[in-house]
């Protein structure tokens, strides 16, 4: 309690107990920024303000906020059965979800393995590449491949592949034997591209290099989000996932899409592999799956993984992984009432119907102060502004925060403010939030 006392000067001595993630603790408690409520679009704040949320709540509430089929779902579940032991028993939403991800998930990935978070996804397919070279008797494939600026959650698996270096100087040497490729965002050939960037493709060939430098046979995966997120929406160049796709199947290297942002509609289809046409050997998701209102991620890998693993006696455990909470049954619920509201109410072709709007309205945005350039795909768009000299993120931040004052929650990374509305959003929604980055980049210095 001695730490509770030692803060005085908090205008809200209540809030220093809980150690925010990824946040500026102490200035976020001098003038906090309070959510509780929220509906379809919107959230309501402490002080009674409605925000409208730009950013799905934080790339997951697709289906937008408290919709009543999936409150329903989860406050059933919750009075006929709170939980379930998750290993050597099952109980059936599991499997229903499952098969119901297993049809969406495009070609091969038809097996789901479940965990809680889109971390717990990504140090699961990773674990899940290293075990199946080594069933296959390929054990010496021990090395994983990811890409600067890539994120991967913060697991010490997520943060070994992941590019981003605040997610890493801090924690040590992390795992062994990960090598990067280089990140696709060139602003001197892309910039203010519409869609996905024409320049860029043969940045995938970096991987024959890597090979060349390890040798195929000691690589185990190559990991990337289709569409990178959290670093600023760095959309692929056209051509850059096939090639990837091409090189792995070559050298057989498994390749891993973190989809924990793009799946679910996000990109105006079911996976960004559909959009983009590149079928990877395995998916990890989160987020969207349940439309962020449980906790709940998983991997879809194909089916020659999954069969590989189904080798030995009967009664022999296949992979040693799993979570006190993996397909907790409430998540299941929400999960199987989550992706039945994405049918019924088409909202990943809402998506796409809605994504030239968005793009059309964040791209008249150039030319505004500050700006250097903007880019989207489905209903993703961000706009980078140019650093502070010696603030980098500065900038970035005061435009947030005058979104915020004005009612908008919009997401920021860095100098690069992203939109991500829920698939819900209407054409006018749109326009607030743009209109709402409008006045803050001409209000900030
Ligand atoms: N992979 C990807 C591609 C992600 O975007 C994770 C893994 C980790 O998921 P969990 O559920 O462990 O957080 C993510 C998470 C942002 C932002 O503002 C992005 C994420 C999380 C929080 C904020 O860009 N992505």
């Amino acid at each position: 309690m001695a730490l509770l006392s030692d803060a005085p000067s908090l205008a809200r001595p209540e809030l220093e107990a809980f150690w925010m993630p990824f946040t500026a603790n102490r200035q976020f408690k001098a003038a906090p920024r309070m959510l509780v409520k929220a509906e379809g679009m919107y959230y309501t704040t402490d002080d009674g303000r409605r925000i409208l949320d730009g950013f799905a709540g934080m790339w997951c509430c697709n289906a937008g906020h408290c919709r009543k089929p999936i409150v329903e779902a989860i406050q059933k579940q919750a009075a006929t059965m709170d939980y379930a032991p998750a290993f050597q028993m099952g109980q059936p939403l599991a499997f229903e979800l499952a098969s119901r991800l297993a049809k969406m998930a495009p070609g091969k990935l038809d097996h789901v393995f479940f965990c809680n978070s889109g971390s717990e996804a990504v140090d699961s397919a990773l674990k899940i590449a290293l075990a199946w070279h080594r069933v296959r008797g390929e054990g010496a494939r021990t090395r994983l491949i990811g890409r600067e600026r890539g994120y991967h959650g913060v697991g010490f698996g997520g943060i070994s592949v992941g590019g981003i270096p605040n997610n890493r100087k801090m924690f040590g040497t992390m795992l062994a034997g990960v090598d990067h490729l280089p990140h696709t965002h060139d602003l001197q050939h892309n910039a203010y591209s519409r869609g996905q960037p024409e320049w860029g493709a043969h940045l995938a060939d970096e991987l024959e290099r890597l090979v060349a430098l390890h040798d195929a046979s000691t690589i185990a995966a190559v990991i990337v989000e289709p569409l990178a997120g959290s670093t600023g929406v760095l959309v692929p160049p056209r051509g850059y996932l096939q090639r990837l796709r091409e090189i792995t199947k070559k050298h057989g290297i498994l390749l891993i899409f973190d989809e924990v942002i793009t799946a679910f509609g996000r990109v105006g289809a079911a996976f960004a592999s559909e959009l983009y046409g590149v079928e990877p050997d395995m998916i990890t998701f989160a987020k969207g799956v349940t439309s962020g209102t449980v906790p709940m991620g998983g991997v879809i890998v194909s089916s020659d993984i999954y069969r590989a693993f189904m080798s030995g006696p009967p009664s022999a455990i296949e992979l040693f992984h799993g979570y006190t909470y993996s397909a907790h049954v409430l998540a299941c619920a929400a999960g199987i009432a989550t992706l039945q509201l994405y049918e019924d109410e088409g909202l990943f072709e809402r998506a796409a119907r809605m994504a030239p709007r968005l793009e059309s309205a964040i791209h008249a945005l150039r030319g505004e102060r500050h700006v250097i350039d903007i880019r989207n795909q489905g209903l993703v768009a961000a706009v980078e502004v140019a650093a502070r000299p010696g603030a980098p993120g500065a900038r970035g931040y005061d435009i947030f925060a005058k979104c915020f004052d004005d009612g908008v929650l919009v997401r920021q990374t860095g100098d690069i403010l992203a939109l991500a509305p829920a698939l819900i959003v209407e054409e006018s929604e749109i326009d607030r939030m743009v209109s709402s980055l409008r006045k803050a980049l001409a209000a900030v210095e």
